[in-house]
C-alpha cells in the first residue's frame, strides 16, 4: 500500500463521521502524491500522520442569557492545527451548522493557505454552533464575552490569533477584543479584523474579496484573458462576496448575481452594490429586499446562482455549495474561470468536472488567502505599533496574491500539469510546512 493510502485509511478510521474533514484530507493527500511518494523523508518523519492530527483540539461550553432571561448553552471550538511556521492563525465561525468536522476541515486548509501567503502564520480555526441570526445586540455581545472568557486562556499574540469568518465581522471581533483585554490586561494584537480606531488594518475588510479578484485576474492574464467586459456570477452576500463584487466591477466586469441562505437575486443590469451593502452591512437584512428595491432585478427562493450564464463564477458563501450538476451547468454555459472565495465551496466531483472541461480553476487555499494575508499584515503593524495606509496594504496584498499565483502555477507545472492549480496550491503550501516540521523534529 502506498504511504498516502495508508495514512488516508488511518485518518478515516480515527475520525469517524467527519465528512468535511475527510474531504479535504483526501484532496490534499491525493494531490501531493508526486512529492510525497518520491522522497522517503516524508514517511521516515511521519509527516502525513503528524500534519493530519491537530496539535490540540479545544471544545468548551459557552453559556449566555437571552433577552427573556433564559440561560442558553452553545459549544465553542478552537482547533490549533499546526504551528510549524508561525503562531496558529485562522478565523472564528458562528453558524448553527458548526461541528468538529467543519472546524477541522477549515483548520487543516488554513495550514496550507497560510503557508502559501509566504508570511509566518500557522493554521488554526474555531467558532461555535451559536446562530447569530435574529439575535439582539445585547445577546450577541453577551455571547461574544462568554465565548472569549474561555478562549482567552488558549490564545495570545504570539500563540494563536483568531479573526472573522462566517457570522463574525467587526462587531463580534470588537466585543471579543474588549473581553480579552479585560481578562488579560494586555494590549496586544490577539485578534485581527479589529476596528480602525483600536489596531485594525486598513484593507482587512476588503482583503479576501479583493485578493480573490486579484488572483483570478493573474490566472486570466496568464491565459490571455481579463475581467473586462465579462459577466460574473457570485454566491453569498457577506464580507467576501461584497468586496469580490466591488473589485470585479472596478476591473470592468458585470456582476449579475448574489445570494444568501434563503435565496438569490439576478440583476441583468449589474448588481448595485450600494443597495446590497445597505441591506447586509447596515440593516443586516435578507437579499430578497434587493429585488424589492431595484427595478429589473429578480429574486428566486429555489435553485442556485450557477444556473445563470456567466464567464466567471466566484462561489463566496460556504462549503459544498457548488456540486457536479452546478459545474455541468456552468460548463454548458461556457464558463471560462472559477475562483473559490469561500472555503471548499466546490465538491470533489465539481472540481473534476471543471478540470476535465479545461475551465481555469483557482482553489480556495490560494484564491481566498488575501484575507488571512492582510490579517498577518495587521499582526505586523500591531507588533510595530504602526499603521500603514490603505494604498500600502492594498499594494502588499496585490503582490502577495501575485506571489501565490506564481508559486501555485510553478508547482503545478513542475509536479502535475500547468493548469492544475489544485495540485499546485496544495504542493507549494505543503512543502514549506513539511520542511519546517522536519527541521524542528517534533
Ligand atoms: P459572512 O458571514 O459575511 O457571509 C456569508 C454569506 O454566505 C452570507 O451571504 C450567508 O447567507 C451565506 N451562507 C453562509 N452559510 C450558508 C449556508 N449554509 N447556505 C447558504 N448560504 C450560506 O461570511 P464571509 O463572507 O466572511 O465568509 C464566506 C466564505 O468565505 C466562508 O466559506 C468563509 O470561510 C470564507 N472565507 C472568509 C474569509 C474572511 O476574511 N471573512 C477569508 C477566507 C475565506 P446568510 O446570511 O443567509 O447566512
Ligand atoms: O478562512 C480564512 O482564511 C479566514 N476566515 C480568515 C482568517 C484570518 O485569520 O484572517
Amino acid at each position: 500500500m502506498s504511504y498516502i493510502s495508508e495514512v488516508k485509511a488511518a485518518v478515516a478510521a480515527r475520525n469517524p463521521n467527519q465528512s468535511e474533514f475527510m474531504q479535504t484530507v483526501d484532496e490534499v493527500l491525493t494531490t501531493i502524491a508526486p512529492v510525497v511518494e518520491n522522497d522517503p523523508i516524508y514517511r521516515k518523519n511521519s509527516i502525513l500522520e503528524r500534519i493530519t492530527e491537530p496539535d490540540r483540539q479545544i471544545m468548551f461550553r459557552v453559556a449566555w442569557t437571552d433577552d427573556n432571561g433564559n440561560m442558553q448553552v452553545n459549544r465553542g471550538y478552537r482547533v490549533q492545527f499546526n504551528n510549524a511556521i508561525g503562531p496558529y492563525k485562522g478565523g472564528l465561525r458562528l453558524h448553527p451548522s458548526v461541528n468538529l468536522s467543519i472546524i477541522k476541515f477549515l483548520g487543516f486548509e488554513q495550514i496550507f493557505k497560510n503557508s502559501l501567503t509566504g508570511l509566518p502564520i500557522g493554521g488554526g480555526k474555531g467558532g461555535s454552533d451559536f446562530d447569530p441570526k435574529g439575535k439582539s445586540e445585547r445577546e450577541i455581545r453577551e455571547f461574544c464575552f462568554s465565548f472569549m472568557t474561555e478562549l482567552a486562556r488558549h490564545i495570545g499574540a504570539d500563540v494563536d490569533v483568531p479573526a472573522g469568518d462566517i457570522g463574525v465581522g467587526g462587531r463580534e471581533i470588537g466585543y471579543m477584543y474588549g473581553q480579552y483585554k479585560r481578562i488579560k490586561n494586555v494590549y496586544e494584537g490577539v485578534l485581527t479584523g479589529k476596528g480602525l480606531t483600536y489596531g485594525g488594518s486598513l484593507t482587512r475588510t476588503e482583503a479576501t474579496g479583493y485578493g480573490l479578484v486579484y488572483i483570478v485576474d493573474n490566472m486570466l492574464d496568464a491565459n490571455g484573458k481579463s475581467f473586462k467586459g465579462k459577466t460574473v456570477a457570485i454566491s453569498g452576500s457577506g464580507n467576501v462576496a461584497i468586496y469580490a463584487a466591488q473589485k470585479a466591477q472596478a476591473l470592468g466586469a458585470k456582476v449579475v448575481t448574489m445570494s444568501d441562505s434563503n435565496g438569490w437575486v439576478f440583476d441583468p443590469n449589474g448588481i448595485d452594490l450600494a443597495v446590497v451593502r445597505d441591506i447586509k452591512e447596515v440593516k443586516r437584512g435578507r437579499i430578497k429586499e434587493y429585488a424589492e428595491r431595484v427595478k429589473g432585478a429578480e429574486y428566486h427562493d429555489s435553485g442556485k446562482v450557477w444556473q445563470v450564464k456567466c464567464d466567471i463564477a466566484l462561489p463566496c458563501a460556504t462549503q459544498n455549495e457548488l456540486d457536479a450538476n452546478d459545474a455541468k451547468t456552468l460548463v454548458k454555459n461556457k464558463v471560462l474561470a472559477v475562483g473559490e472565495g469561500a472555503n471548499m465551496p466546490s465538491t470533489t466531483e465539481a472540481i473534476e468536472v471543471f478540470q476535465s472541461a479545461g475551465v481555469l480553476f483557482m482553489p480556495a487555499k490560494a484564491a481566498n488567502a488575501g484575507g488571512v494575508a492582510v490579517s498577518a499584515l495587521e499582526m505586523s503593524q500591531n507588533s510595530q505599533r504602526l499603521s500603514w495606509t490603505f494604498e500600502e496594504v492594498d499594494a502588499r496584498l496585490k503582490n502577495i496574491m501575485k506571489g501565490i499565483f506564481d508559486k501555485t502555477a510553478s508547482a503545478a507545472k513542475q509536479y502535475s500539469n500547468e493548469k492544475d492549480y489544485v495540485a499546485g496550491a496544495n504542493i507549494a503550501g505543503f512543502l514549506k510546512v513539511a520542511q519546517a516540521m522536519i527541521a524542528q523534529g517534533v
